[in-house]
């Protein structure tokens, strides 16, 4: 079995990120429901992500998404967050609620909306410079309705053409991470459907490129840890956006709907060594707390992402490579199997000792009364949301 010690100091290195949306109001296309003490500014929602962290001490950025996040001066936004024991992390550009790209934005037939997204992502590259965010990402809800609505391969060269303008202006030390989603908004062809074709673009672009995986943005019975593996071996997984689905994109609290699947993905992650930041795979959370308190449902996330790299860690590699080896199925399905079904809640409250942290941070988040703060004295003003 692997040693305790090296399990902990694995977790304790572990960087999730938080998206700075998570802690605005959202809801389904049928309603937003508001919440009190929600956000009303990117500084208010950075202050809720900066709880997450002080509880659970892996989640040490925040992503941003841009215009929701727009302020005037990002250099202070930056350090606003560094003063509250964050970083910024990704920053996500918008180019789907604008009126002018209905029928798409860098795919748009109409080279003047084209112009218009491609300098909105370049916008965004100046926000990295200015905030000293390592990532651009980038997700397209360009597609068609209806066959024969536009050029399925002229849409491919569009976004090929804008996608190489914005790599060209990257940074040294910046990425940008491309996501894929299999439909919606567009419901016959999507441009950006899944891994393949984001990293054919990634691979035409460079090694700067790296494909995000949505763990909702898939069919039904898509082996995701099937797509990461692949991904890590071609050494072009740059993030997750993690987040748990029943039906389709629902954006559910990580690791709600199907946890083995989490860690069938932490496996394949560990197994490759990419849990470690140097590896360089950002563990981002994208998700919509439509019904549950936003602060106490990311810090759920947080656990639950750590429970299941836990078990993945727990996983006698030596036993399972015997038993690979060996072609023993029934043993090295059980090295598995017994890795996912130990109890790691003790191991990871003994953690949170070590580092001086609360054993149990929802618990800990109830009684420090920030929640009773944020509703007295969030009132007024316009409260932050995915709609707006
Ligand atoms: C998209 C995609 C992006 C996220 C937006 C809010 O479906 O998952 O990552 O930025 O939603
Ligand atoms: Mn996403």
């Amino acid at each position: 079995m692997p040693d305790v010690t090296d399990v902990k100091s694995a977790l304790r290195g572990q960087q999730i990120e938080l998206p700075s949306w998570a802690f605005g109001n959202t809801g389904t296309r049928f309603k937003v429901f508001p919440q009190a003490g929600v956000p009303r500014t990117p500084q208010e929602k950075i202050s809720d992500a900066a709880q997450v962290q002080a509880l659970t001490g892996v989640a040490p950025r925040v992503a941003v998404h841009i215009p929701w996040d727009k302020v005037d001066d990002y250099a202070a936004l930056s350090r606003f967050a560094a003063d509250h024991g964050l970083s910024i992390g990704a920053v996500n550009a918008n180019v789907f609620q604008d009126n002018d790209y209905m029928l798409g934005s860098v795919c748009h037939p109409d080279p003047k909306v084209r112009a218009k997204a491609t300098a909105h992502l370049l916008e965004c590259v100046d926000i990295m410079d200015a905030t000293g965010s390592a990532d651009l990402k980038l997700w397209f809800a360009d597609g068609t309705n209806y066959p024969g609505q536009d050029d399925i391969r002229g849409r491919q060269d569009r976004l090929a053409e804008s996608l190489a303008q914005v790599y060209t202006r990257l940074g040294p030390g910046q990425r940008m991470l491309l996501e894929y989603k299999l439909f919606e908004p567009s419901f016959y062809t999507t441009d950006v459907p899944d891994w393949g074709t984001s990293l054919l673009h990634c691979q035409a672009l460079g090694p700067q490129a790296q494909v995000v995986v949505d763990t909702g943005h898939h069919a039904p019975g898509t082996n995701i840890e099937f797509i990461v593996a692949l991904l890590l071996r071609a050494g072009r997984l740059g993030a997750f956006d993690f987040n748990s689905r029943f039906y389709a994109d629902d954006d559910l609290m990580v690791g709600a709907a199907d946890p083995f699947q989490l860690f069938r993905i932490m496996h394949e992650v560990v197994s490759a060594g990419a849990h470690r930041p140097e590896a360089g795979v950002a563990f981002m959370l994208d998700q919509c707390h439509n019904i549950e308190p936003k602060i106490p449902a990311q810090i759920r996330s947080v656990l639950n992402v750590q429970e299941a790299t836990a078990k993945a860690l727990l996983i006698d590699r030596p036993a399972l490579a015997a038993a690979q080896q060996a072609g023993d199925v029934l043993a090295a399905n059980a090295a598995l199997m017994d890795a996912y079904n130990t109890d790691v809640r003790p191991l990871l409250a003994d953690l949170r000792g070590d580092m001086g942290l609360d054993p149990d941070p929802v618990a800990a988040y109830h009684r420090s009364g920030y929640q009773d703060t944020i509703i007295a004295e969030r009132v007024g003003g316009t409260q932050a949301s995915w709609a707006s």
